[in-house]
C-alpha cells in the first residue's frame, strides 16, 4: 500500500503543466502536481491581459474555475495542442478515495457541510478547500461541493454519490444560457457508472432533467410524499423504508432545509454512513454566515442577513422562511437573470402580502425596478447600501431582509463584505438609538 502511494507520487515525474490563475485553486494544484513529481509553471491575467506561458510542450493546462471558456488561455492551448483541465477534474483524476459530489443552484454548500459531518471526513472544493488539496489528507472518503464553473466541459468527474440539489436561473452572465448552465450542472453525472448513484433534489425540475444522460441509479427526494430514496414521513426522515431520525433533530430552519437534509441523508448513507451520525450531524449544524442569519433589532426591526443569496430562487426561499411584514432590499450586480421571475414568484406564491416595501440597489436597481412596475410592485431605488438600510430603517415594517438574488461585486468584494457591511450599519443604527 505504501508502495502504491509513493509510486502514486511519481506520476507526473518529467511532465510539464502549467497552472493558469493564481487563487486558491490555482496554487493548491501546484502544489498537487509539484508533490507528484511534476514541474508546473503558475499563469494569469496581467493588467486584464492573457499572459501566455514559455513555448514548451505540456502535458496538462490546468485552468481555475473563475475563468470563462472564452478566455483567451483556452484558444492558446488549443491551437498549441495542450489538452486542457479544470483543478476540480485533477482532483478526481488523482484521488484514490470514493468521492461524494454535490452540485446545484441553492443548498450546495449546506448539503456539502451535512454529509460530510454525516460521513466525518472533510468539505473540499467550491466550499472554499480545493479538492487538489483535500486527496492528500486521511480522510478514506471525500465530500466535495461543486459549481457550475467546475463541471463546464469537464470529463473527468467521476463521483461515486453525485448530489444535485436544484436547478434555476443563475451565472448566465458565465454560461451564456440556463440551457448551458443545466448542462454543466448535469455534467457531475456523465461519467458516473450502474455503480454509483446519483440523488436527485426535491425540486429539481424536468427542464434541468433534460440534459441528463447518466448511467447512475437515480435515487429521488421527497418532503412531502415517499419515493424510492430519502422523504420525510410522519415527522421523520426515511431512507428506502427505513426510519432515519426524528425532524426535530434538523438545527437548521425552512423548509428548503428539510430539503437540504434529505439530500445529505441520502448521499452519506449511499456512502456509508451509519443512522447515528446522521441524526448527530443534523443536530450539530448552524446556519452558515450570512445565509437568513439574524443580525439584531434597531430602529424597532428586525434585521436579518441572507447576502449570500445571490440568486432569485435563494431570494424566494429566504421571503417564505421570513415573517412579515417585511422590507426587502435587493439589488447588486445581475448574472444575467431576468428579475420578472422574482415578482412573479412572489405573487404566485402569495409572498407578496407580507411584504410591505422593496428596495433595489446598485447595478441592477433600475432593472428591478421595471420588472416590480409590470407586476404592481413599486421598488426604491438605493444608490448603495448604506443608502437601502437608511431607507429599510425609515420603513414602517417589522422586519428587514436583505437577500439581494445579485452578487455583490458592483459595490463589495463578495458576499461576505456585504454582509459584513450590513450588520455593521444596522449595530450603528442601534447604538444610535
Ligand atoms: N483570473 C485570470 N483571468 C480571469 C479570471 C481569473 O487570470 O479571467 C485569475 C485571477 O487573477 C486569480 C485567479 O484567476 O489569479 C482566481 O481564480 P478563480 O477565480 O478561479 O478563483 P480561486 O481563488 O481559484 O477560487 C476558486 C473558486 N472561485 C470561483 O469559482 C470564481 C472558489 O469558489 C472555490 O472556493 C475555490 O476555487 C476552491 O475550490 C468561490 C466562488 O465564488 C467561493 N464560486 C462561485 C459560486 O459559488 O457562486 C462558482
Amino acid at each position: 500500500m505504501i508502495l502504491i502511494h509513493y509510486l502514486c507520487m511519481g506520476i507526473f515525474s518529467g511532465k510539464r503543466f502549467f497552472v493558469y490563475g493564481n487563487g486558491t485553486s490555482g496554487k493548491s494544484a501546484k502544489r498537487a502536481i509539484k508533490k507528484r513529481g511534476g514541474t508546473v509553471t503558475v499563469h494569469y491575467d496581467k493588467d486584464g491581459a492573457f499572459t501566455a506561458p514559455p513555448e514548451r510542450e505540456y502535458e496538462f493546462a490546468v485552468i481555475s474555475p473563475g475563468i470563462k471558456k472564452d478566455h483567451p488561455v483556452y484558444s492558446y492551448c488549443s491551437s498549441h495542442g495542450i489538452e486542457t483541465i479544470g483543478e476540480a477534474e485533477l482532483g478526481f483524476m488523482l484521488s484514490d478515495k470514493p468521492i461524494v459530489g454535490v452540485t446545484g443552484t441553492n443548498g450546495k454548500t449546506t448539503v456539502t457541510r451535512l454529509a460530510s459531518k454525516m460521513l466525518k471526513c472533510t468539505a473540499c472544493g467550491n466550499i472554499g478547500y480545493p479538492i487538489t488539496s483535500a486527496i492528500d489528507g486521511k480522510d478514506k472518503v471525500l465530500c466535495c461541493e461543486l459549481s457550475s464553473f467546475q463541471l463546464d466541459g469537464a470529463k473527468r468527474i467521476t463521483p461515486h454519490v453525485a448530489v444535485i440539489t436544484n436547478v434555476a436561473p443563475d451565472h448566465i452572465d458565465y454560461h451564456g444560457s440556463f440551457e448551458a448552465y443545466c448542462r454543466a450542472k448535469c455534467n457531475i453525472a456523465a461519467s458516473m457508472t450502474e455503480n454509483d448513484y446519483l440523488v436527485l433534489g426535491d425540486d429539481v425540475t424536468v427542464g434541468a432533467l433534460s440534459h441528463l444522460d447518466t448511467k447512475a441509479r437515480l435515487i429521488r427526494c421527497s418532503a412531502d410524499k415517499v419515493v424510492d430514496g430519502a422523504y420525510v414521513y410522519r415527522g421523520n426522515f426515511w431512507f428506502m423504508g427505513e426510519r432515519i431520525c426524528s425532524l426535530d433533530y434538523l438545527k437548521l430552519k425552512g423548509a428548503h432545509n428539510i430539503k437540504n437534509a434529505l439530500c445529505a441523508i441520502a448521499a452519506a448513507i449511499l456512502a456509508g454512513a451509519d443512522n447515528r451520525d446522521i441524526a448527530l450531524a443534523l443536530s450539530d449544524t448552524s446556519p452558515e454566515p450570512h445565509r437568513i442569519e439574524y443580525v439584531g433589532t434597531a430602529c424597532g426591526k428586525v434585521w436579518i442577513d441572507d447576502s449570500k443569496s445571490t440568486n432569485i430562487s435563494s431570494a424566494v426561499a429566504a421571503v417564505e422562511c421570513v415573517s412579515g411584514p417585511m422590507c426587502l432590499i435587493v439589488g447588486g450586480r445581475n448574472k444575467g437573470l431576468d428579475f420578472d421571475g422574482l415578482f412573479s414568484a412572489f405573487i404566485e406564491r402569495g409572498l407578496h402580502k407580507k411584504i410591505e416595501c422593496v428596495i433595489a440597489m446598485g447595478e441592477s436597481a433600475k432593472a428591478l425596478s421595471e420588472s416590480g412596475k409590470k407586476f404592481g410592485v413599486d421598488v426604491v431605488s438605493a444608490k448603495k447600501l448604506s443608502d437601502a438600510v437608511d431607507f429599510a430603517a425609515d420603513s414602517t415594517a417589522y422586519t428587514v431582509l436583505l437577500s439581494p438574488a445579485c452578487a455583490s461585486f458592483d459595490e463589495f468584494n463578495g458576499y461576505e463584505k456585504r454582509g459584513e457591511a450590513f450588520r455593521a450599519a444596522v449595530e450603528a443604527k442601534a447604538g444610535k438609538q
